[in-house]
């Protein structure tokens, strides 16, 4: 009796398992641009002689990049993601990595999944102090002197959450932690792409953290590729 069970629960699982591949890389694709009217703020020069050791490693001082923007009004570093209409995804079990280093959090942005670890890495000669900013998840602050492990952790909600180091003020990023893996980060171009979307009814929502948030719904059939642009109002400050 058992011996004829486990081809078939075999082939079962086999079909499935099949099923679910072709669902996760099919399906349709929805892209486009983010960009900005109006007049931002200039980016500033961020002042490192204070860290000599992370100063000497920009060739050219780095500045704020609160807002990044590119060429015909493209705006970087904002994450467009799958807010309503999919399910929620079980995490990676690859760590989303965030470095600190020339005294900068790279990316400046970093998306990840709840439950999924994340690792904090130093490559600088200094300590930092990294201090994400919660408002649903556990707050922590933890010290990395030079040269120490990475530091691992994971949120269980989903949350922007800006990010700063209590030793060198001018040290700013986000995370951004979703609910499914439907996301991405808007480039130099201000471009993005949402791949594999199964047919459905969704909200696309664009997140950047000075110009707020932006939603539209999208409906895909089949395989459908849809454009879905994205302009935020420039907030001078
Ligand atoms: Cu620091």
């Amino acid at each position: 009796m058992r011996v004829k069970l486990i081809p078939i629960t075999a082939a079962v699982a086999l079909i499935f398992g099949v099923g679910l591949l072709h669902a996760r890389a099919g399906g349709g694709t929805v892209s486009g641009k983010v960009t900005y009217e109006g007049t931002p703020a200039k980016a500033k020069p961020i002042d490192m002689s204070k860290e000599p050791s992370c100063a000497k490693q920009h060739a050219t001082p780095i500045t704020t990049e609160t807002v990044v923007t590119g060429p015909s009004n493209s705006l970087e570093n904002v994450v467009v993601y799958i807010s309503a209409g999919a399910p929620d995804d079980a995490p990676p079990s690859q760590a989303a990595k965030f470095e600190q280093k020339g005294c900068q959090y790279l990316p400046h942005v970093l998306v990840f999944q709840v439950n999924q670890p994340l690792e904090v890495v130093n490559d600088d000669q200094t300590s930092h102090n990294i201090h994400p900013l919660p408002k649903v998840n556990r707050e922590w602050n933890k010290s990395q002197p030079p040269g120490s492990p990475a530091i691992v952790d994971k949120y269980d909600k989903p949350e922007f959450i800006p990010v700063k180091c209590n030793v060198h003020p001018w040290m700013h990023g986000n995370f951004a932690v979703m609910k499914n893996s439907h996301y991405a980060v808007s480039g130099d171009d201000g471009g993005f792409k949402l791949p594999n979307l199964p047919p459905g009814k969704y909200t696309v929502t664009a997140w950047h953290e000075s110009y707020g948030e932006q939603r539209q719904e999208v409906t895909i059939s089949g395989s459908e590729a849809k454009t879905v642009n994205f302009v935020f109002k420039a907030k001078p400050y």
